[in-house]
C-alpha cells in the first residue's frame, strides 16, 4: 500500500491556508498546520470549510527556527507550503521590522528547517505581485524586473530570492509562486474586496450608511483564491522546481469593483463611497496586470472563476452571514 503524502502548511488559518488544506485533504494528504499562539481562536475559516478536525496542528512561529525544525520533523512532510506572513501591505509601514522578520527571514527559516531535516521535501514559497510594485513592464511575468513599493514587498522579495538561492545552492525542490491578488468569502476584512463586499451587505441590510476607502483608482489583477491554491499544489508536482506567475491576465480598478459589488444588490456605489486620506498609502502600487502564460503552458493551470462570479460570491456570503446573526 502506498503511504498517503504528508503536507505542512504555515499560515493554515489564513485564507489560502484554509483552501489549500481543503484541497490537499481532498487528495488524501495528511495535513499538518503550523499554528502561532494567539490569545483568541483564529480557526474560523477552517471551521467554515468544515475541516478543522481533519488537520493536525503543530504549535510554532515563523520567528522561531526551533519550532519550525520540530514541525518539519514531526509532520514528516513531503511537501512544505510557506503561506504564513504578515500579509497586509498597509500594516507593513506600521510594523516594518516585524514584516521583514516574519515574511523575509521567516521564509529563510522555513528553508533552513527543510534543509536541515529533510532536503528531499518539496517547498512552496508564497511570493507576490507586490514585488513588481512600480511596474517595469505593462504585463508582468517571471522575467519582469522587481521594484517593491512597501516594506511588505521588500520582505517578500527576500523570501523569493532565498527560495531561488536554496534551489540553486542545495538542489532543493523549492518553487516560488508569484501570485497576483486573490480573494474569496474567506478574505480578511481589511483587504479592499472583502471590505467592500461586507459594506455592501451591511448597507443593503440597513446596518451601515457609508463606505470609506482610500485610492479607488488603483487597479489589480484579481482572481479567486480557490483557483489559486491549485496552482500552488501543481508547482510541487512537477519534476523540477521553478517560479511561476499566477494571475488572470485582466486588471480592474477599485472603483469598477465597487460599481459591480453595489450593483449586485441594486445600489449605486456613488451614493455610498467616500474617499478618506486615512486609507491612502505612503507609496502606492497603481496598477498590476499579470501574464500567466507560463503557468498555463507548464502547469496546465488556468483560472476558472470570473471576476463577476467572485464579487457576487463574496457579497452573497456576507449577506448570508449578516442575515443569520
Ligand atoms: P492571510 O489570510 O493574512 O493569512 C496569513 C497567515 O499567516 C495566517 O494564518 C496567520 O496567522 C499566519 N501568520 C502570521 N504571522 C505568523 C507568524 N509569525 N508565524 C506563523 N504564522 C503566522 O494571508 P493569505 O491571503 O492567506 O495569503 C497567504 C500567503 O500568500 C501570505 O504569505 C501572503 O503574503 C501571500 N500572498 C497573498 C496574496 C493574496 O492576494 N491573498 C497574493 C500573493 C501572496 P494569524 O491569523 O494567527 O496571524
Ligand atoms: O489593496 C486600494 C489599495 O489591501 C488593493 C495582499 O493579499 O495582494 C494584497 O495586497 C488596492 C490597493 O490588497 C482601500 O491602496 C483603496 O491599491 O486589498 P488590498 P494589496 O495591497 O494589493 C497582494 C498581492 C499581496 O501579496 C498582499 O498580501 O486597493 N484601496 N481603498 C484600499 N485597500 C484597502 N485595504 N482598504 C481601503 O480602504
Amino acid at each position: 500500500m502506498t503511504k498517503n503524502k504528508s503536507a505542512l502548511i504555515t499560515g493554515i488559518t489564513g485564507q489560502d491556508g484554509a483552501y489549500l488544506a481543503q484541497l490537499l485533504l481532498g487528495k488524501g494528504y495528511q495535513v499538518h498546520g503550523f499554528l502561532p499562539r494567539r490569545s483568541t481562536d483564529t480557526s474560523w475559516r477552517l471551521r467554515e470549510l468544515g475541516i478543522l478536525d481533519e488537520v493536525h496542528m503543530i504549535e510554532g512561529d515563523l520567528s522561531d527556527l526551533s519550532s519550525l525544525i520540530r514541525a518539519v520533523e514531526g509532520s514528516r512532510a513531503d511537501e512544505v507550503y510557506n503561506l504564513g506572513a504578515q500579509s497586509f501591505v498597509g500594516t507593513s509601514w506600521q510594523q516594518p521590522l516585524l514584516t521583514a522578520d516574519v515574511d523575509g527571514v521567516g521564509a529563510l527559516r522555513v528553508l533552513e528547517a527543510v534543509r536541515i531535516v529533510n532536503r528531499e521535501a518539496r517547498f512552496y514559497q508564497a511570493s507576490t505581485s507586490e514585488m513588481f510594485g512600480l511596474i517595469q513592464a505593462e504585463r508582468q511575468d517571471e522575467s519582469t524586473p522587481f521594484y517593491p513599493r512597501s516594506p511588505y514587498g521588500v520582505a517578500k522579495l527576500m523570501g523569493h530570492w532565498a527560495t531561488v538561492n536554496y534551489r540553486e545552492s542545495y538542489g532543493m525542490h523549492a518553487s516560488s509562486g508569484i501570485l497576483f491578488n486573490h480573494e474569496s468569502p474567506l478574505r480578511g476584512i481589511e483587504f479592499v474586496t472583502r471590505k467592500v463586499a461586507h459594506a455592501v451587505a451591511s448597507i443593503k441590510l440597513g446596518l451601515q450608511k457609508e463606505l470609506r476607502l482610500g485610492n479607488i483608482d488603483a487597479k489589480r489583477d484579481w482572481g479567486f483564491a480557490g483557483d489559486y491554491v491549485e496552482a500552488m499544489w501543481l508547482m510541487l508536482q512537477q519534476a523540477g522546481a521553478d517560479d511561476y506567475v499566477v494571475a488572470t491576465g485582466k486588471t480592474v480598478s477599485v472603483r469598477d469593483m465597487c460599481e459591480l459589488a453595489f450593483a449586485h444588490v441594486g445600489l449605486k456605489y456613488q451614493d455610498y463611497v467616500v474617499q478618506d486620506e486615512k486609507f491612502m498609502r505612503p507609496a502606492e502600487v497603481d496598477v498590476l496586470l499579470g501574464n500567466p502564460a507560463k503557468a498555463k503552458a507548464k502547469l496546465g493551470w488556468a483560472p476558472r472563476t470570473t471576476f463577476e462570479q467572485l464579487i457576487a460570491m463574496m457579497v452573497d456570503a456576507d449577506l448570508r452571514r449578516l442575515s443569520s446573526r
